[in-house]
């Protein structure tokens, strides 16, 4: 048996010297190097006591190592487990006991807490943003090549966990079709070449950066400038040598606000992809007017990797995520059945992209992916009679902060456990960079908290990026009829005005 994903990604380009990574500093990787490195890697799982189907993870800076580990992980048939790297101790203890992996590989600086956290159940192995650590030290002397464990289409890849709407992060399994299937239909349907030449400027924890971007470059053999973080600066440098760039909107914005974005700068470039969050419509207009290039917005989902696309050629429509790609179903529903072009409801989801389940959740895998194959998005959407989809909101509760999601009921248990609170509300309000920013209602029980008290209590529990921006006291949360919270009247409230916030 083959292994499906090693097989497609890299087994192909063992012997192929052109460049694939361009890193920060310069250096210059090729394909041939990298699967080396890979194979190295792939030995010391092996070494440390990996075993197929094991989990892997990491939390790394973004580096070649941490990159390479992906691919060792698929060719030692483990499961590869990324995690962003803001998350503090208390969000990371969840995911290891939830996940159990085998091997965690972290920065030097977090290996006391993650060993703590672990006891002893798992390796630990180190990787610092200079590269060292004892990851790359044990990998160094070992065999350039190594015999590729057997994995099936339907065996699992990666676990990515995303947050959700109860409070609890559900870890996502991937199969090696599911990723395999995605990176063919996206490097099909955008003509992705091994002549073209990548800005990756995405974190490489979550399925755009990881997926989107480094799946269809080494199916394609196309060439990556490897960055190890977003900086308009780098960007503006590599572009007149790219033709690609693949980002979240707030990345559009930046470079809007950078009067060197021209026509000009752009002429080598064939493609800007945006996705993650919405493009607002004035975006992608201001970008046409000053470059001559629509960006291609794009919709997917951890869960189901991506799903539409506005075409390559073909109408880029702004405020539309396009046509469902090849061997993707899309169907709008409303409890379930599906409604008539142009009507309102629930974007569901079957395909080969779509996921196999919830790690360690069946009630919860049962409640979003229907025995029809169909995964419930939790987006609201319409489908023109042509396909076109567009997403008008969101039925799950999700605030969307530069690309990266953030779950209220989350934020608000970590508030409703501070000592004084009695009840919380967090939602999200339009910000010009990030899109939404995160800011909490809370109301006190017979105590004089302020809202910088509370602030210190919530911060070392979650990831800088899920902070709230303001803590707003007030007297009472507004509820319908229903005693549902009305965060749409605590959104108007905020643009407005509201008092008590830091
Ligand atoms: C960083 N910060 C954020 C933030 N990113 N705050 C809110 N929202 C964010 N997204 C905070 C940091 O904690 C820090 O806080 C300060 O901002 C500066 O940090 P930085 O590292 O300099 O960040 P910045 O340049 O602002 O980063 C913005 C960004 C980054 C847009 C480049 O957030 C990013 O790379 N986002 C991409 C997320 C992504 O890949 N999403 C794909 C999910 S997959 P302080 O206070 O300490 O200074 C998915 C499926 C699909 O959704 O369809 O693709
Ligand atoms: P995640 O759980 O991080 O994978 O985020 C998936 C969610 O991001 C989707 O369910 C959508 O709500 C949102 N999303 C992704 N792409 C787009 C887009 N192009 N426009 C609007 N929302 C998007």
């Amino acid at each position: 048996m083959s292994n499906v994903l090693y097989d497609a990604l890299i087994a192909r380009h063992a012997t192929n010297n052109a460049v694939f990574l361009v890193l920060d500093d310069g250096t210059e990787v090729s394909f041939a190097a990298f699967a080396a490195r890979m194979a190295q890697l792939a030995h010391v799982l092996v070494q440390v006591g990996v075993t197929p189907g094991d989990r892997v993870v990491v939390q790394a800076p973004k580096l070649l190592d941490t990159i390479a580990l992906y691919g060792a992980a698929l060719q030692a048939g483990a499961v590869y487990l990324p995690l962003n790297t803001a998350y503090t101790k208390s969000e990371m203890k969840y995911f290891i006991e939830d996940a159990t992996p085998a091997l965690v590989v972290c920065d030097a600086r977090n290996k006391a807490d993650l060993a703590d956290i672990c006891a002893g159940n798992a390796e630990i192995l180190t990787l610092a943003a200079d590269g060292t650590g004892s990851l790359s030290t044990q990998a160094n002397d070992k065999p350039c090549l190594f015999k590729t464990v057997p994995r099936g289409p339907d065996d699992l890849a990666a676990l990515l966990y995303t947050s959700g709407t109860t409070g609890r992060s559900k870890g996502a399994m991937l199969s090696h079709k599911n990723l395999l299937s995605n990176a063919q239909s996206l490097s099909a349907i955008w003509q992705i070449t091994d002549t073209d030449r990548l800005i990756h400027a995405l974190p490489i924890f979550h399925t755009h950066g990881l997926f989107v971007a480094m799946n269809t470059s080494l199916l394609s053999g196309t060439q990556v400038r490897f960055m190890a973080a977003f900086d308009v600066e780098a960007i503006v440098a590599e572009i007149p040598a790219s033709t690609m760039l693949m980002g979240v909107p707030t990345f559009y914005t930046r470079l809007l606000d950078d009067t060197r974005l021209t026509k000009d700068l752009v002429a080598s470039m064939r493609l800007f992809v945006s996705g993650s969050a919405p493009l607002l419509a004035e975006t992608h207009t201001a970008f046409e007017a000053r470059t001559r290039h629509r960006i291609l917005e794009r919709y997917g989902m951890t869960e189901t990797n991506m799903i539409t696309s506005n075409p390559f050629e073909g109408e880029r429509l702004a405020g539309t995520v396009g046509y469902a790609l090849p061997g993707t179903e899309v169907e709008i529903t409303d409890n379930g059945k599906p409604v008539v072009a142009g009507e309102i409801g629930m974007i569901e989801v079957r395909g080969d992209n779509v996921f196999q389940g919830y790690w360690n959740m069946p009630e919860k895998t049962a409640e979003e992916l229907r025995e029809t194959g169909f995964f419930i998005t939790g987006d609201l959407g319409i489908k023109s009679k042509d396909g076109r989809v567009s997403i008008v909101g969101r039925e799950k509760d999700l605030i969307i902060s530069g690309g990266y999601n953030i779950y209220p009921k989350e934020i608000e248990d970590v508030i409703n456990d501070v000592k004084g609170v009695l009840e919380s509300a967090v939602f999200g309000v339009p910000h010009a960079d990030y899109g939404e920013s995160v800011l909490a209602a809370i109301v006190l029980d017979n105590t004089n908290l302020s809202a910088i008290d509370i602030a210190t209590s919530v911060e070392p529990h979650l990831a800088r990026f899920k902070h709230p921006r303001r803590y707003i006291i007030t007297d009472a949360l507004p509820r319908n009829t229903m005693g549902k919270v009305q965060k749409n009247v605590l959104r108007a409230n905020a643009s407005t005005g509201f008092v008590s916030s830091i």
